[in-house]
């Protein structure tokens, strides 16, 4: 099976990192531009987003959460991805990447570049900004001290979270620190799952 994304895609990262922990054999990468209109990408997802699981039948999974839910089932629980807690977690951590993505979108919108950040001064970015802000410091005070010994999908949301935030909002100062969090981070650093799906720095 094969896995359309790219290196930066917050959603991507959790479900690669969900294919690896679970143990998936054969998993091809294929990186696409999401912002190309790439035909094998087109294809395979109308939406034209990463990630897109392809099948070896030609099936497309799309949405991040359900590849991980098929990951779960095809790793035969080696990927933790239905404990209360940890879906808790998950859910805090792909709304932090939502609202972050979105302020990136929306500078996209608004100037054609996310180097430009125009959109920054409407309140929908200031509502995406608390959303970033808020989410992280529920995930500081809701991540386990220390990362399982195969890691759950709590815990892969909120390290790409983290990772995603600082990547795209460098030294910002509306965003707290998160000492357990990046402790987590810290621990796991060097799991497969999330060493091999860093973003770029
Ligand atoms: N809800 C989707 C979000 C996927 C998504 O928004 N991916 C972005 C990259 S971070 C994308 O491909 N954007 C291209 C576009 O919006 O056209 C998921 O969980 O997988």
């Amino acid at each position: 099976m094969k896995l359309l994304k790219n290196a930066t895609s917050p959603f991507a990262r959790i479900a690669h990192a969900a294919l690896i922990e679970a143990k998936i054999a054969d998993l091809e990468i294929q990186t696409v531009d999401p912002w190309a209109d790439e035909a094998d990408l087109l294809a395979s997802n109308s939406a034209g987003r990463v990630p897109c699981l392809v099948l070896d039948d030609g099936t497309g999974i799309t949405e991040c959460l359900l590849i991980a839910t098929f990951a779960e089932r095809q790793g035969k629980g080696a990927l933790s991805a239905s404990d209360p807690k940890s879906l808790a977690i998950a859910g805090t951590g792909i709304g932090v990447c939502d609202a972050a993505v979105q302020i990136l979108i929306g500078r996209r919108i608004v100037s054609g570049d996310f180097a430009d950040h125009a959109f920054d001064a409407n309140p929908i970015a200031a509502r995406r900004r608390r959303s970033v802000a808020d989410g992280l410091k529920r995930l500081d005070a809701m991540v386990l001290d220390t990362p399982g010994e195969r890691l759950d999908l709590g815990t892969i949301a909120a390290i790409t979270a983290l990772d995603y935030v600082e990547l795209r909002f460098p030294g910002a100062e509306w965003i707290s620190a998160t000492p357990r969090l990046s402790a987590l981070r810290e621990l796991a650093s060097d799991r497969p799952a999330l060493a091999a799906t860093r973003p770029p720095l």
